[in-house]
């Protein structure tokens, strides 16, 4: 059994129940053992049509599973795909985005499959509901935990 963090997302539909079937079908692959609370977000990311993306809902889960990552990384885009997730525009709006952010602290830099996510330290949307997860958690390339990149950002000034 491999430990592995997921990231959760959406702004478009109805986003809570999208994570809920997510939850439903990834348990057919992988057993949850803890989820973050819900976090509503303000979206980063291009305006559409001159305004703002509505508000994302941001969560992270920590699963473990017997599935190799590159196998989970296909699971992970075909349950998006059930719910009509679009691939068009460069982060916009979606209704639901799963990433893999961390599967046993393996590092890989291949274009199919980067390891860990390359912006967890880059965004307090995934780094807030993580520290719910563990605060304690290092990230296996910078050697920072999720506590100190938290603090990086908010010193930045980055807004939630
Ligand atoms: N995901 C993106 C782009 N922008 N903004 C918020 N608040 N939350 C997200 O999950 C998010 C985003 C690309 O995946
Ligand atoms: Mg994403
Ligand atoms: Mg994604």
């Amino acid at each position: 059994m491999s430990n592995i963090l997921i990231a959760l997302g959406g702004n478009l539909g109805a986003v809570r129940d999208s994570f809920d079937t997510a939850c439903d079908m990834l348990s057919q692959t992988c057993h949850i053992i803890s989820k973050s609370k819900l976090y509503t977000t303000p979206a980063i990311g291009p305006l559409v049509d001159g305004k703002p993306q509505p508000d994302y809902l941001n969560a992270v889960m920590h699963v473990v599973s017997t599935l190799a990552p590159y196998d989970l990384l296909q699971e992970l885009h075909r349950i998006e795909a059930v719910h009509d997730r679009k691939r068009k525009e460069h982060w916009g709006s979606r209704t639901l985005d799963l990433d893999l952010l961390d599967y046993e602290n393996v590092i890989s830099d291949t274009p199919t499959l980067m390891l860990p996510h390359p912006h967890i330290q880059d965004r307090l949307f995934v780094l807030l509901p993580l520290a719910d997860i563990d605060p304690n958690w290092t990230h296996p390339k910078l050697g920072t935990n999720v506590q100190t990149m938290i603090e990086a950002l908010t010193q930045k000034g980055q807004p939630l």
